[in-house]
């Protein structure tokens, strides 16, 4: 895991624009937003189904780095006044406090800009159409029926009482669209999988995702800010719906693991090229920030 966090963190500092560019404030904040910090799960998933799919290490880190760009653009958004207003990300200022709004917003558009790029101009698959089919589940999975969506919900559900079918429906676009494309892409770098296959890993990936937001809600309520990197106690200070507000703490964490369960039964059948996902799965629930 380690081995494909520094390479994603190298394959960052390669692609991100020098800080000596012009407009150098702007190709600073974008380098300071996504070097130095961040635990890679979106990458760990990819390469991780890239294992089933048996892709080439060069591809997986391409897509791997683009989705990792796109999660950082939601990061730097995410954290903005108008939106979840945070003044810490990544155990280091916010964007918008280090630099500023306007400079914040440009950085999400900046970096969301560049992994489509990077998606598009380099060798990933062996058919274009394949290519295509990789643009198309990131933009997907980014936009208003993705992640972006999952926030307009999430930022119209504060001082709302959510049900779970409510609340799990907000986190599926928010956090687990993006998840989800992370493991379709790996999947689809390597060679055809089949329906089945594909469907399998797709289960997985809703289940995890689902589990990686329960967790991210227990330990925002029992996290501290140092451990945390980010300002723990947040959803209950915004009066957020979460799954804590609704389960408690114990309650949530046996969910999750009843979580990871369904995820591991979806990828039983895929043999042990679908092993690491196993794990992946398990250090998402016992993670600690
Ligand atoms: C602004 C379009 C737009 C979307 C923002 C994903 C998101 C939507 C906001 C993030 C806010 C948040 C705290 C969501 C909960 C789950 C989550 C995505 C946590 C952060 O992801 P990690 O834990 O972060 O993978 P690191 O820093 O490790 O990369």
């Amino acid at each position: 895991m380690r081995g494909i966090q520094a390479r994603i963190d190298s394959c960052l500092a390669r692609i991100l624009p020098d800080s000596k560019l012009a407009p150098q404030p702007l190709h600073e904040a974008m380098r300071y937003s996504a070097l130095g910090g961040g635990k890679r799960v979106r990458p760990l998933l990819l390469f991780a189904a890239g294992e089933v799919s048996v892709a080439l290490p060069e591809r997986l880190e391409i897509a791997a780095t683009a989705v990792e760009l796109i999660h950082t653009y939601s990061l730097v958004h995410d954290d903005l006044p108008c939106m979840d207003d945070d003044m810490l990300r990544r155990g280091k200022p916010a964007c918008h406090v280090e630099y500023n709004e306007a400079t914040a917003l440009l950085v999400g558009d900046s970096l969301q800009s560049l992994a489509f790029q990077l998606l598009a101009g380099s060798a990933l698959a062996d058919h274009t159409s394949r290519q295509l089919r990789m643009v198309e589940v990131l933009a997907q999975a980014s936009g208003s029926r993705g992640m972006a969506g999952g926030q307009a919900i999430d930022l119209a559900s504060v001082d709302k009482d959510l049900s779970l079918t409510e609340l799990e429906l907000m986190h599926i676009h928010k956090t687990g669209a993006l998840i989800r494309a992370a493991v379709q892409l790996g999947a689809l770098a390597g060679r055809e999988l089949r329906d089945d296959q594909m469907k399998a890993l797709d289960n997985y990936a809703k289940w995890i995702g689902l589990a990686f937001q329960v967790i991210d809600d227990v330990i925002d309520a029992e996290g501290n800010t140092a451990t945390l990197g980010k300002t723990a106690g947040k959803d209950a200070k915004n009066n957020k719906p979460t799954y804590v507000g609704i389960m408690g703490i114990l309650g949530a964490r046996a969910f999750a693991h009843e979580l990871k369960d369904q995820a591991e039964t979806a990828i039983s059948e895929l043999g042990d090229g679908a092993r690491r996902l196993g794990e992946i799965g398990r250090y998402i629930v016992e993670r600690k920030f």
